[in-house]
C-alpha cells in the first residue's frame, strides 16, 4: 500500500531534524512512498493547515485519508514493521 511522506523542503538538513528522521526511517524498513515537499517557512504551510488543520511536520499520509504523524512516532512504527496501523483522522484536535 502506498503512502505519502509530507516532510518540509529542507532535504540538505539531515541528523535530528524531524522530516529526516521520518523519511531515513521509512528508507531503512524498506517501506515504499512518496514525499510531498512542503515550504520550511511555517507561514506558507497554507497547504498542510488546509489538510490536517496544523502545520508541523513530516507527515505519513494512508490511502484512506488518515494521518501518522510526530517523527519518533513515524519511525518507531516503520522499525516494528507496524506503519500501516491506525492512523488519525484530519483535522487533529492536538
Ligand atoms: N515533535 C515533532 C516536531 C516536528 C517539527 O518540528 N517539524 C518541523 C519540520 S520543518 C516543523 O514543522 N516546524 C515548524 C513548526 O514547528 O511549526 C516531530 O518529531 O515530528
Amino acid at each position: 500500500m502506498a503512502v505519502k511522506l509530507h516532510r518540509c523542503s529542507g532535504t540538505i538538513i539531515k541528523g535530528p531534524h524531524p522530516c529526516w528522521v521520518a523519511q531515513h526511517a521509512l528508507d531503512e524498513a524498506g517501506i515504499e512512498y512518496e514525499v510531498v515537499k512542503h515550504s520550511m517557512v511555517r507561514p506558507l504551510r497554507k497547504d498542510v493547515q488546509a489538510l490536517t488543520g496544523q502545520k508541523k511536520m513530516p507527515l505519513v499520509e494512508f490511502e484512506d485519508g488518515t494521518f501518522l504523524r510526530d517523527s519518533s512516532v513515524i519511525a518507531e512504527r516503520a522499525r516494528a514493521g507496524t506503519l500501516h496501523g491506525p492512523g488519525e483522522t484530519a483535522p487533529f484536535s492536538s
